[in-house]
């Protein structure tokens, strides 16, 4: 069975049955209902999903590995493999797109996130936000659309997911203010775990429309 992004709820929906607890924090960016309708949580598995491009959190090789990379080569079929012969790999930070073949999206986004080190936090978030970065400019070169992001670096590279969460989101809205051509952005999360997680740093870089998040608080 595989989802269309048509079947899952954006933000704009998860403010309105509140699903998203409150921010934690004041937020960081003004309220727009716009990009609320164009980004999502999904509790899922992102060779499931109908997507213009995934993206796929790859190593420089790109010939494949074991997580969420060794999923969508599976699903994908050996074809994958052969074009992604003949890709040359790719640097740290850096994006190279490749067909979907078997999977139910148009194109994945192979993009090498960094392997988390604690003496060089400064450096793996440069790469961090670059491979985001690069994933959203590959998916407005290829036509825009609906974009499944896995989450980066936060597996075996071992990148706390709640600094690699605001990266992520982060560099979405300041991405999506400026562009049209990316209708959906789709955060895939494995866990449960991680699906709070974003759902709580979520608030402060897409905040809820002002009445759901203080009506309650006014009335006494
Ligand atoms: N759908 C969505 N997310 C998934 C799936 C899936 N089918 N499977 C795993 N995840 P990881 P990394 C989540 O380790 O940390 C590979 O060997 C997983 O729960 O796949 O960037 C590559 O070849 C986690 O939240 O990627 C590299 O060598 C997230 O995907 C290395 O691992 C990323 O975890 C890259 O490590």
């Amino acid at each position: 069975m595989t989802t269309s992004p048509k079947d899952i709820p954006t933000l704009s929906d998860l403010y309105s049955s509140n699903e998203i607890p409150q921010a934690e924090n004041e937020s960081k960016y003004g309220y727009d209902e716009g990009l609320n309708k164009r980004v999502s949580i999904w509790r899922g598995d992102i060779t499931k999903l109908e997507a213009d491009m995934i993206v796929n959190a790859a190593n420089s090789s790109l010939l494949g590995g074991g997580g969420v990379d060794g999923a969508i080569h599976r699903a994908a079929g050996p074809d994958l493999l052969e074009e992604c012969e003949g890709l040359g790999g790719a640097e740290t930070g850096d994006t190279k797109v490749t067909k979907g073949y078997e999977l139910p999206s148009k194109y994945v986004a192979h993009t090498v996130g960094p392997i988390y080190s604690s003496r060089a936090v400064d450096k793996c978030a440069k790469q961090l936000k670059s491979c985001y970065q690069t994933s959203l400019e590959s998916c407005q070169n290829h036509g825009g659309g609906a974009i499944g992001f896995s989450s980066i670096s936060t597996g075996v590279y071992g990148y706390p997911i709640k600094d690699a969460t605001e990266i992520a989101i982060e560099t979405t809205r300041n991405f999506l203010e400026k562009d049209q051509s990316v209708t959906r952005v789709i955060y895939v999360v494995f866990s449960k775990k991680d699906e709070e997680v974003y759902k709580s740093i979520i608030p402060q870089y897409f905040p809820p429309p002002p009445s759901a998040s203080s009506d309650d608080n006014q009335q006494e």
